[in-house]
């Protein structure tokens, strides 16, 4: 664990081994930390916001310096990086490599941001100067999931230490090592003693001891959204300011005016890209029914050509999913489908091969016909799991698409500009891709309507959640009061 600028190991003496989705083999040892870590690195970073000028305005220069230099150093060992996420959650290289550049250009942002944070100056009634700060929240408590090891970290780092707040994060207890190697790289830089603290351990004592610590200003999540309600009623005890990224049933409509050898190959990466272990996934596709046969069926032929294999081997475009628990929650839901009569069209096991054995490797599997009575339809499977339903109109697209608990992202492909913009307009989900799916942009805002979450990440909206809110009235006028 990184704790008050040094290196330790829990105090329960206990460790967690880390391994490779892709065959079991180690990849380390973590500290399994208990609730007095957590307890530590929480004071670390009270006293490195309280007792020093880390969260000044005149420190914001100094703040943007050393994220830049963050960035820059990450993209010094960006291919290290890059390896040991696709070591650890078993991604695609290729993919790894987007996230570790998304992550240094995230911290160059954010480090654009920390200089340009302003209040604003009001007119009130009165002779008054009337002002409204901005001020950094104070110590915010992170907690980062598995699929996006070191992006959904720099996610949440970015804006904070921008913002000036200092942070304890916990990574995953699956995808440790990036966020540890992080640390090292800020301990390099030079970022001061405590200003980023790293937990590691599981959710139920180390997420749950860093969301009920009373000392914490602000919490972050990004995870399932059963967590994500247990982390809400949390920070309703404390009432602590929370930012929730949960998880989504993506729809992606395909109108039969789409350029269709455009939208196909969008689809297929709009479901299986990162093994369909996003939150945005595009897993539901509706299509209209004149052009849904040849759509099933060629998305399914992309699918059947998706390269499978251990995310360093050269051209795989899928790995395993990320642990043995999670692979039998998705062929759960595969094995769900079939019995619901559901119809594969492709996939549903484990591939075949001796390469394959030792991994939590899954086909691309696609269900066909499947309507708003299926399992498939309403929950969120987070793996290689796409379903596809024939809509007639306009309006029955928008209402399958809304027909879920979840807003978070959808798409739209068509090349009817108008058709474009009335679909976009009644789509409830914060995310929307038109004639694409899952470009993502640091200048952009990041979150979900409805259960999908709270708030939003990136952009300056990003650094709106690290932020708090002051008015000041300065009286200008200099006679007395005159009220008693
Ligand atoms: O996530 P958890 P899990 C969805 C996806 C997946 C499901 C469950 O559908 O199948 O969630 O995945 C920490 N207090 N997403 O169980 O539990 C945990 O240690 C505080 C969507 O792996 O949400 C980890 O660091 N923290 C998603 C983080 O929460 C707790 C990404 C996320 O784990 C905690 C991942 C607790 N009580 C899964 N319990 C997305 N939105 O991208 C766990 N944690």
């Amino acid at each position: 664990m990184f704790i008050g600028g040094e290196w330790m190991n829990a105090s329960g003496s206990q460790t967690r081994t880390i391994t490779d989705p892709a065959n079991g083999e180690t990849l380390g040892t973590v500290p399994e930390t208990t609730d007095q870590d957590v307890d530590l690195a929480v004071k670390a970073a009270r006293r490195a916001f309280d007792d020093t000028n880390w969260g000044s305005t005149d420190n914001a220069a100094t703040r943007a310096q050393l994220m830049r230099d963050l960035a820059a150093k990450l993209r010094e060992v960006a291919p290290e990086f890059a390896k040991l996420d696709t070591q650890n959650c078993g991604k695609p290289l290729i993919e790894a490599e987007g996230d570790v550049a998304d992550a240094a250009n995230c911290l160059d942002f954010y480090a654009g941001l920390a200089t340009s944070t302003m209040g604003q100056t009001a007119s009130v009634p009165m002779n008054m100067q009337s002002m409204v700060l901005r001020e950094p929240i104070g110590v915010a408590a992170q907690i980062v999931p598995w699929n996006y090891p070191l992006l959904m970290a720099v996610w949440k780092i970015a804006p904070a230490l921008a913002a000036g707040c200092t942070v304890v994060i916990k990574p995953s207890e699956l995808t440790p090592l990036t966020v540890l190697e992080l640390a090292k790289l800020a301990q390099e830089v030079g970022l001061p003693a405590g200003v980023l603290n790293v937990v590691t351990g599981v959710g139920e004592v180390a997420g749950v001891a860093l969301t009920n610590h009373p000392d914490i200003d602000k919490i972050a999540f990004t995870g399932g959204t059963d967590t994500g309600s247990k982390i809400m009623a949390a920070a309703a005890k404390g009432i602590k300011n929370v930012t929730l990224e949960l998880g989504g049933k993506n729809p992606a409509i395909v109108f039969a005016d789409a350029n269709l050898n455009q939208a196909i190959e969008w689809i297929a990466f709009a479901g299986f890209a990162n093994q369909g272990e996003v939150c945005s996934a595009g897993s539901r596709i509706l299509v209209e029914r004149s052009i849904y046969d040849q759509v099933v069926e060629r998305v399914k032929i992309i699918a059947q050509n998706i390269k499978i294999g251990h995310g360093l081997a050269q051209d795989v475009r899928m790995g395993p999913v990320v642990s043995k628990e999670h692979y039998d929650k998705v062929m759960g839901y595969i094995q769900k489908a079939k019995e619901e009569n559901c119809r594969l069209v492709c996939g549903g096991s484990h591939p075949a091969g001796a390469q394959f054995a030792n991994g939590h490797f899954i086909e691309p599997t696609i269900f066909a016909d499947v309507t708003p009575a299926h399992t498939l339809f309403r929950e969120e499977v987070f793996g290689p799991v796409m379903s596809f339903t024939p809509f007639d109109t306009e309006e029955e697209a928008v209402r399958l698409a809304n027909d879920t608990e979840y807003g978070l992202a959808a798409g739209v492909f068509t090349e009817h500009i108008g058709k474009a913009h009335r679909v976009v307009k009644q789509i409830k989900a914060g995310i929307i891709w038109v004639n694409c799916y899952h470009p993502t942009f640091n200048e952009l805002p990041w979150g979900g309507y409805k259960k999908s979450g709270i708030g939003r990440e990136l952009g300056k909206y990003g650094m709106e959640a690290y932020l708090e809110t002051k008015q000041v009235n300065i009286n200008l006028d200099q006679s007395e009061l005159g009220w008693y």
